[in-house]
């Protein structure tokens, strides 16, 4: 894996979105396969679900987690929790390839020594999309978030500080990767509804990892 990680410089769809966000294009890419491993064996531990806000809405995002803990949301709030609801069991462990990732691609945008211990695996279907939202269920905003896109392409939708502030949009294609923190920890951001198409890995899906220090 080192050297892999190793020949990885920069691509020319890198962009700054904002002051602290930064889009690594094709960042993933070289370990796509190892990635789609890793997601299928937490899948068959830990099923994708559609998660019920507080509010009462069905997300279309289906979603499950890796690592130490897990973000759910149900009637009573959202959350991050060691245990997986649906199995009464710790959630699956975060697999090296995971960690390694999201620690390279936070370290390029400047963020040393980020650890998560969470990771939170969206799976889009034609038609989902993620509303407006802050990132905001952990405890400290000095560590970024790290995302990383696979499967079909997706327009990501990046504000600011208010729900309020113009969005631009950006396209998300298989292998990007997005480190997100510092000034624009908290600034909106959504997905706008996917898209049909047949990804050659994935088929009709697009499957988001973001990584978080919860705690
Ligand atoms: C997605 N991503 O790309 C949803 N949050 O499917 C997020 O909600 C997100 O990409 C915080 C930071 C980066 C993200
Ligand atoms: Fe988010």
């Amino acid at each position: 894996m080192m050297d892999l990680f190793d020949a990885i410089g920069s691509d020319p769809r890198d962009v700054q979105l904002a002051p602290g966000a930064m889009l690594l294009g094709g960042f993933a890419r070289a370990f796509e396969t190892p990635l789609i491993e890793a997601v299928r064996a937490i899948v068959q531990r830990a099923p994708f679900r559609h998660l019920v806000t507080p509010g009462g809405h069905r997300m279309s995002v289906a979603m499950t987690n890796c690592g130490a803990v897990g973000w759910v949301s149900d009637r009573t709030g959202y959350r991050y929790d060691a245990i997986d609801p649906d199995s009464g069991q710790p959630w699956p462990p975060m697999p090296d390839v995971f960690t390694r990732l999201a620690h390279e691609a936070a370290a390029k945008v400047g963020f040393a020594d980020f650890r998560p211990e969470a990771c939170l695996i969206n799976r889009y279907e034609p038609g989902a999309k993620l509303s407006l939202h802050q990132d905001k269920d952990e405890l400290d905003f000095a560590h970024p978030i790290v995302s990383v896109s696979l499967g079909l392409p997706a327009t990501f939708l990046f504000g600011g500080m208010n729900r309020s502030d113009k969005t631009t949009r950006y396209r998300l294609t298989h292998g990007d990767v997005v480190v997100w923190g510092g000034p624009s920890r908290l600034a909106y951001h959504g997905v706008l509804p996917l898209p049909d198409g047949e990804h050659p890995l994935l088929g009709r899906q697009r499957i988001n990892l973001t990584f978080r220090k919860t705690r």
